[in-house]
């Protein structure tokens, strides 16, 4: 009988469609019963040399077999997918208990820490922070400055030379002539920047960065520059940091003074740091020579200025107690690293 043919052909390939465990078995089977000489086709087929009655049974009988194949064999297919997934998701599991690898990374360079932070204490008072070129003028670094053609900075022993009148400027207080020059009082700015002299020893570099500040205003005077750098000595140092002036002498500036902050090491007491003086100098500072005014048009009657300047790898060597300069040029890793 055609009917026990047909479920002999359903029962077996519904076993081996239990039994296959890859995508790859499935599809034998599908060709081997439902493919085009596939045995269940094959029936099909015989179609042809049965009689007009018998046809629609068979046809029945047929399609009813490959309804109940395919059935079976989506099923398996979703099953065999879903372990698929499945193994997937266990071979890629990730175990977030594990500590994580150690990465180098990099860190700034100590000088560039206490720069952004000298930048930092002052830009809290209301600073302003401006830049400028460091090739330059020799009027804007010397003539406007009120620094006379004979004095010894313009030596070409202190001062690199481009040509007659171009430099590598000395100081950045250079910038502070262009933004006078061009902006209109109030002026409250600090200049931080790479400057060069030709020195090179373990305090001294042919290049090395300065900030200069600079406020001008109607009224304004030393005990406000006083005012202004204790409250940076406090943020740099700490609270208890004290400031005292000492006469100095820069053509720039009239009075000038050279400004001490109390030892941060030993607070005063006198140590190998301050030298037993209980003192480190840190700064320079004044008023605004009137000259300096004049030549940057402004009336002395009627505008005041005063100015502060900090070497900011001298200040970077006492904050971090580096006795040779050329260590935080160096770019030894060992170095920098311990000024994270
Ligand atoms: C203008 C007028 C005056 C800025 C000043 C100093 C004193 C000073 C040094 C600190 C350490 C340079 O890097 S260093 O060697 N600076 O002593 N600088 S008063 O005076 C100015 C600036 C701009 C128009």
């Amino acid at each position: 009988m055609i009917s026990e043919t047909i479920d002999g052909i359903v029962l077996r390939c519904i076993e081996e469609t239990t039994c296959a465990d890859d995508m790859q078995k499935i599809n034998v089977i599908k060709v081997k019963y439902l493919g085009k000489n596939g045995e269940i086709t094959s029936v099909l087929k015989s179609i042809k040399d049965a009689t007009p009655e018998e046809r629609p049974k068979i046809g029945k009988l047929v399609n009813d077999a490959r309804e109940k194949v395919e059935l079976a064999l989506s099923k398996r297919e979703n099953e065999i997918k879903e372990q698929i997934k499945k193994d997937k998701l266990i071979s890629e599991s990730l175990d977030v208990t594990l500590s994580k690898k150690r990465t180098e990374t990099g860190g700034l360079n100590p000088l560039s820490i206490i720069k952004n932070d000298i930048l930092d204490i002052f830009i809290g008072m209301g600073f302003e922070v401006k830049d400028g070129p460091e090739i330059e003028f020799e009027y804007y670094n010397f003539t406007a400055l009120n620094i006379p053609k004979d004095h010894p900075s313009r030596n070409s022993s202190d001062t690199f030379y481009i040509s007659d009148d171009l430099l590598l400027r000395t100081q950045t207080s250079a910038v502070q002539v262009h933004v006078m020059k061009t902006q209109k009082p109030p002026i409250r700015i600090v200049c931080p920047g790479k400057v060069y002299r030709p020195d090179d020893d373990a305090t001294h570099s042919p290049m090395f960065q300065q900030i200069e500040g600079l406020v001008i205003d109607k009224r304004v005077t030393l005990s406000d520059l006083k005012s202004i750098l204790d409250e940076f000595a406090k943020s740099f140092f700490s609270a208890s940091t004290k400031v005292r002036f000492r006469p100095s002498h820069f053509p720039f500036t009239e009075p000038s003074v050279e400004v001490d902050l109390s030892c941060n090491k030993c607070g005063g007491a006198g140590c190998n740091l301050c030298k037993r003086t209980g003192w480190i100098e840190l700064l320079g500072a004044g008023v605004v020579h009137p000259n300096v005014l004049i030549e940057c048009g402004l009336d002395p009657n009627e505008y005041k200025g005063i100015a502060f300047g900090i070497g900011v790898e001298r200040a970077a060597m006492i904050k971090f107690g580096v006795h040779d300069m050329r260590l935080l040029f160096d770019n030894d890793i060992r170095i920098l690293k311990q000024f994270r």
